[in-house]
Parts: C-alpha cells; structure tokens; sequence
C-alpha cells in the first residue's frame, strides 16, 4: 500500500498545508478537495471548500456534503481491496488480522450522530455503518497491562490514541459505512474510527492498525498542540 505523499501529487509546500487550529479563524488554512479516481487535489481557501462542499453536486457526489476533506500527506492512500487487512496488535491475547468480512463477522451496527470538527463545521444526522471498536477489541482480548489503544492510518502520517475505557464505549465505531454507502476514498476508505461526541481529529482516516498498549501515543494533532482529551464541550 502505498501513500500519495509527495508534493507533486498536489503542489502544496508545507506553508500551505498550515495545520487547523482550534482558533483557525486568524490562520490562513488550505484545505484540499480531492476528486476520486482524479490524479490531482483541487486546490481552494479553507472557507470556500466548506461552501463548496456544503452546497455543490460535486460535494454530494463525492459523498461529501457538508464535510470538510482533510487529509495531512496532501493525498488519498491507495489499497487493493482484495488484500486490505486491519490489525488489531500489542497487548492483546489474540492479536487479529481482519479483512473486512471478517471485522463484519465481528459485529455489524449502525450509529446515527453528529460530525463536528473543532474549527467549527458541523454535519449532523450521519448514520455510521460498521463494528463497534469494543467487539474488536473483546475478540482480540485485553491484556491486563493494556490501557490505552492507538490507531495509525496507512496514510503513513497520521496517528491517534484513546484511553481503552472511553474506546470500550459503544459509541466508537470501526467505520466502514457512510449513509447506508461503503466509505468513500476521501472519507477514509476503506475503514475509519467514529468517536462520538469528540472532536472529528479523533476519528483517524484510513485505519489500518489498532494497537492496545500501557501507553498513549501522541496524536499527529496532540503533537501539534491539540488536547488529547477532545470531549466536545
Ligand atoms: N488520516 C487522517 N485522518 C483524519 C484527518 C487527516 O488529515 N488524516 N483529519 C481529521 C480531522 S481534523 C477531521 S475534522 C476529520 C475530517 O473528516 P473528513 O475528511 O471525512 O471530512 O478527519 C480526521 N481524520
Ligand atoms: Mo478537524
């Protein structure tokens, strides 16, 4: 699997790809609107993206409406269908390799809910298909020293973490489904987190490792100085 990564996929530096902020109100922020199947990122200020994806057939056809696509490599990754596994690892008795039959196998559910990202877009009524983060995590096994869970997306980038008690909670879903739809590309597909009532930087795109351990990793957005705790107030 590779990460689309590098500057020529989209012509973004690094200024450009200026971080959100919890204030992002003074922050100059592009964000990208990747067209699938489409070799190029079309490139627009952060405000126009939000109207354009609000309002256009171009954001519903994409299955986008109403959200903002970010992503922090400048890309969508790619995967092969056929061979897209998810690992479950650390501290587990069972460590898991899961296709996506398999994570179905596990448990299938749907969570009806709010997408709310910290710089202030909010989309509500989404229904979120797939299985309950607590299922896999069951079937895995915690160890006794496991207490917290770490998410890293094939991305190559981006990371996220959670206390295994707030993960045990039946309102993180291992997604799979948007509205009754597989997960779109820019959406995370194959597989996404959904984390109920936090902060949308929570719910890590394009998961494929989940790693029970005594310790937290930093977040790729804790590590810019986002609360680990993202508890929408
Ligand atoms: N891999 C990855 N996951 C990610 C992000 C990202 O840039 N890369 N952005 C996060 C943030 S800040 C938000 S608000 C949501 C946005 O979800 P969307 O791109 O489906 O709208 O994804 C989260 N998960
Ligand atoms: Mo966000």
């Amino acid at each position: 699997m590779k990460a689309v990564r590098s500057r020529a996929d989209t012509g973004l530096n690094e200024a450009e790809r200026t971080p959100e902020t919890p204030s992002g109100k003074n922050i100059s922020r592009r964000t990208l609107l990747g067209v699938i199947g489409a070799g190029a990122a079309l490139i627009v200020g952060g405000s126009t993206v939000q109207n354009l994806t609000a309002s256009s057939s171009l954001g519903s056809a994409l299955g986008t409406s109403g959200y903002t696509i970010y992503t922090v490599t400048g890309g969508f990754p790619t995967y092969d269908p056929q061979t897209f596994r998810i690992q479950v690892n650390g501290s587990v008795q069972h460590p898991l390799t899961l296709s996506l039959d398999e994570l179905k196998a596990i448990d299938s559910t749907t969570l009806k809910a709010t997408f709310q990202c910290v710089t202030g877009w909010i989309v509500p009524n989404q229904t979120f298909g797939g299985a309950r983060l607590a299922k896999v995590i069951e079937k895995a096994g915690p160890k006794s020293d496991a207490q917290y869970v770490n998410f890293t997306s094939f991305d190559g980038t981006y990371t996220e973490s959670l206390p295994l008690a707030r993960a045990m909670k039946s309102d993180v879903i291992v997604v799979t489904h948007l509205d009754g739809a597989p997960l779109s590309r820019p959406h995370g597909a194959p597989v996404r987190l959904f984390v109920d009532g936090e902060y949308g930087y929570k719910s890590i795109k394009w998961l494929s490792e989940i790693t029970l351990s005594p310790t937290p990793i930093v977040g790729y957005w804790e590590q810019n100085g986002y609360p680990n705790n993202a508890t929408i107030a």
